[in-house]
């Protein structure tokens, strides 16, 4: 029988160094011939990025935070039926640019929507698929914000105040510390090289499985 393959997430704020960590961690992971299937959320199917083009479309100014929260449920729930779940079960390792811990965060620690009740999306959306690891990436918000402004258009989401996104922030460092099994949280700003050090060092443990 095949063996489950590994699923690891990465979260954190604006500008924290997801992408760029996913990249050194993508090369990584293909030298040591692990089978790897990337993701992003909100989106990561066709339905999940025409959710993805809906959420944080600076057009939807009247999207009420309940239907914010049921839309990255939405894309979630056919994300972890379409690409995560068949890839586990295949032993193929998913490394996805955000997860539930995101919903906690933003729609919970940043809209004040209640984590019962995201907890209870969790548990429909999820189909019981939890990160055997989680790379919290934890910088300022300044820092954050300063690295992102080379972008241009800013999203619905990232026109939000700093207020929200410290809400966002300590939510995360919430969810870190009451789960320091799965959670390692890394000072994200530090060097490049050092983020990407850290994250291999967090995920060297879970290689033992690989065959
Ligand atoms: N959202 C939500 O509300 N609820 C949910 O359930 C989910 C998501 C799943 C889309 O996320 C939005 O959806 C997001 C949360 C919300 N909204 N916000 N805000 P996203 O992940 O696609 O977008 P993002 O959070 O805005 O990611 P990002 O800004 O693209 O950041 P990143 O991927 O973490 O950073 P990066 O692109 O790797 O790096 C940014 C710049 O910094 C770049 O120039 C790098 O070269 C540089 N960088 C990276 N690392 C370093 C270090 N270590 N030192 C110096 N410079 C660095």
């Amino acid at each position: 029988m095949t063996e489950r393959g590994r699923f690891i997430t990465l979260e954190g704020g604006e500008g924290a160094g997801k992408s760029t960590l996913i990249a050194g961690l993508k090369a990584d992971f293909e030298r040591r011939g692990i089978d790897l299937v990337l993701t992003r959320e909100p989106g990561g199917t066709p339905l999940g990025e025409a959710v993805r083009g809906i959420v944080l479309d600076p057009a939807q100014r009247g999207l009420c935070a309940e239907t914010e929260l049921l839309l990255m449920f939405a894309a979630r729930a056919q994300l972890v039926r379409e690409v995560i779940a068949p890839a586990l079960a295949a032993g193929r390792w998913v490394l996805g640019d955000r997860y539930v811990d995101a919903s906690y965060a933003y729609q919970g620690g940043g809209r004040g929507q209640p984590a019962a009740r995201i907890a209870e999306l969790e548990r429909w959306a999820c189909a019981g698929i939890q990160p055997d690891l989680t790379l919290l990436l934890d910088l300022p918000i300044a820092a954050g914000r300063a690295r992102a402004q080379n972008r241009g258009a800013v999203d619905r989401i990232e026109v939000e105040a700093d207020g929200f996104f410290e809400r966002v922030r300590a939510a995360y460092r919430a969810r870190a510390a009451a789960e320091p099994q799965r959670f390692r949280v890394i000072d994200a700003g530090q060097s490049i090289d050092v983020v990407l050090r850290a994250a291999l060092a967090a995920v060297a443990p879970l290689f033992g499985a690989v065959p």
